[in-house]
């Protein structure tokens, strides 16, 4: 793939605390507000890519924040391209290590130089990237969190009504019957053929999953998401190999290596990885062809503006995960049609900052 030649002028951040309108209860903590590092690639030729990161927690926030300081220190004045410097950062870090938030700020810097790149070259990420698609599958995954059962009839029909054809439940109380309620409220809630996801957030063991199949089965989830401690990928593949349901992991992928351990031990039948923690486009574009060779449907994990380009390049493409937790500091938001994602034919991503709402909710 030609990519444009571009030079690096300098790569700024700031972090903001974006609010989150439907906060987000999971088995493993909740998710109320969105902080987010932006980042930004300044080119000599004027052109500039913007990326994100979602940081979980806002302490991280500052941490990424000084990565990217770091990391502007290392590129400036070299060439923008992404495919070299994916490499070449990763091994920059290699002693302290690219697994977990240190990786989020390499991976927002890698899809800011894509989207500055497809930006000179005049053409929308996936354009570039090969693809005509115009559209992806998405799912709501907004809310459906881990509240009273009863609640749930009432968000699964409205978060259909924003356009959806499939949501996605969270599960993974300690009490197996109040799991089964709300895996049934959902169910007889929506009408016949919505697709529902289950995603368990890595509350049980593998004992404890294989046990809860048999109940779940009836209500019949699309697949089963992180059922158990993310990297118990033994634990995984003898739930994979008892179940008719399929498992999906991903959003804890550290790496394309990390993917290919996980499909060879058989740990799951979809995957999903996280374009924040997989390597940004490039670590993604690696994933995707993983998936491929295994002949594996391949989803995303948030970041639904930028995810949305790259599913599109990739052979394997199931799922994109759409929330709306960094719309509050975009220009436009991704647009959802009869079960689709619009995908944005701007150059680029179309991922551009609302200045004034940066300033209202920077961190930094
Ligand atoms: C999730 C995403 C982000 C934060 C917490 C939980 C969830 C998902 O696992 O897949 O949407
Ligand atoms: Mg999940």
């Amino acid at each position: 793939m030609e990519l444009p030649s571009l030079q690096i002028r300098s790569v700024r951040a700031r972090a903001v605390n974006a609010p989150i309108i439907t906060p987000l209860i999971t088995s493993r903590g909740s998710v109320d507000v969105a902080p987010l590092l932006l980042v930004d690639v300044e080119t000599e030729e004027g052109v500039t890519g913007h990326g994100y990161a979602f940081c979980y927690m806002d302490l991280a926030a500052p941490f990424l924040v000084s990565v990217i300081e770091r990391i502007d220190e290392m590129v400036r004045g070299e060439a923008a391209d992404p495919r070299f410097l994916y490499k070449s950062l990763r091994g920059r870090f290699t002693l302290v290590g690219t697994e977990g938030s240190l990786g989020m700020a390499l991976s927002a810097f890698d899809i800011a130089c894509w989207d500055a790149c497809a930006k000179a070259a005049g053409l929308p990420l996936y354009k570039l990237l090969g693809s005509n698609r115009n559209t992806i599958p998405a799912y709501n995954s907004k809310g459906l969190s881990l509240k009273e059962p009863a609640e749930l009839a009432d968000e699964a029909l409205a978060l259909l009504g924003e356009g959806f054809k499939a949501v996605k439940l969270r599960l993974g109380r300690r009490d197996v019957m109040a799991d089964r309620e709300a895996a049934k409220v959902v169910r007889e809630a929506v009408p016949a053929g919505t697709v529902v996801m289950v995603d368990y957030n890595q509350a049980l063991t593998p004992e404890d999953m294989i046990g809860r199949l048999a109940l779940l089965e009836k209500f019949d989830p699309a697949w089963i998401e992180e059922p158990v401690r993310h990297d118990d990928f033994l634990g995984c593949a003898r739930i994979k190999a008892a179940s008719r349901i399929p498992i999906q992991l991903g959003e804890n992928f550290n790496s394309p290596a990390v993917m290919a351990a996980a499909i060879h031990i058989e740990a799951c039948d979809y995957a999903m990885p996280d374009i924040g923690r997989i390597g940004g486009v490039s670590g993604w574009l690696e994933a995707a062809r993983i998936a491929d060779a295994a002949d594996m449907a391949m989803s995303s994990h948030l970041y639904p503006e930028v995810s949305v380009h790259v599913l599109a390049a990739t052979p394997t493409c199931h799922y994109l995960e759409y929330v709306d937790w960094a719309e509050p500091v975009l220009q436009t938001p991704i647009t959802i049609k009869d079960g689709q994602a619009i995908i944005p034919d701007t150059p680029g991503l179309g991922l551009e900052w609302d200045e004034e709402a940066v300033a209202r909710y920077r961190l930094d």
